[in-house]
């Protein structure tokens, strides 16, 4: 096990890298990396900022569909790529498959990936499309992770069931109720993930912090 110790200040230095908008322009997979994925308007840019302490290093935005490319984010010893969100109605057939095509390719390709934290409105888990990239997932072997967004938008009760619910789908253990605005889940989530990349941390040495 390497000791790639990721702490709080690892991920205030993350700096953004590169928007990918195919996979040949995807950067060199030279150290760790974990994936955020999800529904559009799921939270996913938002988690990424709360959980690098940031305000607008991933764009956020009320209008749905936003993300449309791969963004990358960089830290020595750690990258983070916010994918494109899926299941967004109005946008056309062809966009779509060229979507459908860029996540498929990326999750199947990207031997850098440690995990994949997907991201999940909490009032609404579980769609069609988050099962198939589950299904998608578990075919290449990948490692998820659940967090279940807009968490602030539930009361206790209500948090509690939905973690259960989905704990049973994504796998117990594996789910955390998270608040961008209220900074909920922010440190648990930085733990988990620091933990991904500890563990896939061995094939990367020279890429880890001193
Ligand atoms: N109440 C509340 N609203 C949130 C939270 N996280 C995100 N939002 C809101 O949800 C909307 C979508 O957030 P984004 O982070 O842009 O969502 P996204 O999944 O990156 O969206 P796409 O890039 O379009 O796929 C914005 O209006 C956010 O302000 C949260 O924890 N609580
Ligand atoms: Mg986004």
């Amino acid at each position: 096990m390497a000791d790639n110790i990721l702490t709080a200040s690892t991920f205030q230095n993350m700096a953004f890298e590169c928007s990918a908008p195919n996979p040949g322009v995807f950067p060199e997979p030279d150290r760790p990396e974990i994936a955020f994925a999800g529904r559009s308007n799921s939270g996913k840019s938002s988690a990424l900022n709360a959980i690098c302490g940031r305000k607008n290093l991933a764009r956020t935005s009320k209008t749905p569909g936003r993300t449309q490319m791969i963004n990358f984010f960089a830290t020595p010893g750690l990258r983070l790529a916010d994918l494109p969100g899926y299941g967004y109605a109005k946008v056309s057939a062809s966009k779509k498959d060229s979507w459908r095509n860029l996540i498929e390719t990326y999750l199947a390709q990207r031997k850098a990936l440690s995990a994949v934290v997907l991201i999940m409105d909490s009032r609404r888990p579980l769609g069609d499309f988050d099962r198939t990239l589950l299904a998608w997932g578990q075919e290449y072997g990948l490692s998820f992770f659940g967090l279940l967004t807009k968490a602030d938008k539930l009361g206790n009760q209500a948090q509690i069931e939905t973690r259960r619910r989905v704990a049973g789908v994504v796998g117990s253990g594996a789910v955390l109720l998270f608040s961008a605005t209220r900074r909920q889940g922010v440190d648990t989530a930085r733990e988990v993930l620091a933990g991904f990349a500890a563990e896939a941390g061995d094939g990367f040495d020279e890429a880890n912090p001193t």
